[in-house]
């Protein structure tokens, strides 16, 4: 498919109805995707924490009441699977990147967050694509609260990087100072995802060609 002329400062794959990037296909709906099973939410026993490399060293943690009372806004993007497909047109809404880094300020050296769900599922992130136009904590979609096989009550949403990074059951934030893989990364895909690139595997990776 022709890209249309280059918009400066956009990345291709990171709008809901751009162009599909390289190797994905449009599927009906919104398929579910996951590694192992859903969560159940107990409200009395769930907190958000961001912890690691903090600016005061301290673990910020918050209830499910706190969060809901944090500033949120919408975001629509589509959604890449690294298995290759794609949805598109998802109308995010909860709470933006740079609320988190007001809550618990990052020390200076953090590079990088592990963002944590349920059951130990992880994804690693570079702290530019964390703080990125378009990641979010979304806690609706569609105007209605996430349903529990979508990640009820949070999920991550990064609309540039593949799926993988887009973590359901979010419990947690840890600020890193340097990288580490994550659940998949661990496993073979790429490191860091970039959906415009088309490289999925971590045999991809730029260090290792
Ligand atoms: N906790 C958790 N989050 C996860 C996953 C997972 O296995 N566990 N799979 C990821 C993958 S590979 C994809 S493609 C997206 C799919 O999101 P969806 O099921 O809402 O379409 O969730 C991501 N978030
Ligand atoms: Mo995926």
């Amino acid at each position: 498919m022709d890209r249309p002329v280059d918009r400066p400062g956009d990345r291709p794959g990171d709008r809901a109805g751009d162009p599909l990037p390289p190797g994905q296909r449009l599927v009906a709906g919104w398929p579910v995707s996951h590694y192992g099973p859903v969560p159940r939410f107990r409200p009395e026993r769930w907190d958000l924490k961001v912890f690691g490399a903090t600016a005061g060293g301290v673990t910020v943690s918050r209830t499910w009441e706190q969060v809901t009372a944090l500033p949120r806004t919408t975001v629509v993007a589509d959604l890449h699977c690294a298995t290759g497909t794609t949805s598109t047109g998802h109308e995010w809404f909860g709470v933006p990147p740079e609320v988190v880094l007001g809550l618990a300020p990052p020390a200076e050296r953090v590079t990088h967050v592990m963002i944590w769900a349920e059951y130990g599922y992880s994804a690693n992130l570079r702290l530019s694509d964390f703080t990125a136009p378009g990641t979010l904590l979304a806690t609706h979609h569609g105007g209605e609260p996430l349903t529990a096989e979508h990640g009820f009550p949070l999920r991550l949403v990064v609309p540039h990087l593949y799926g993988y990074k887009s973590v359901k059951w979010l419990r947690g934030i840890e600020y890193l100072t340097a990288d580490r893989p994550g659940f998949w990364e661990e496993r073979g895909y790429h490191n860091t995802g970039e959906v415009s690139t088309g490289r999925r595997y971590s045999y991809e990776e730029e260090s290792r060609r």
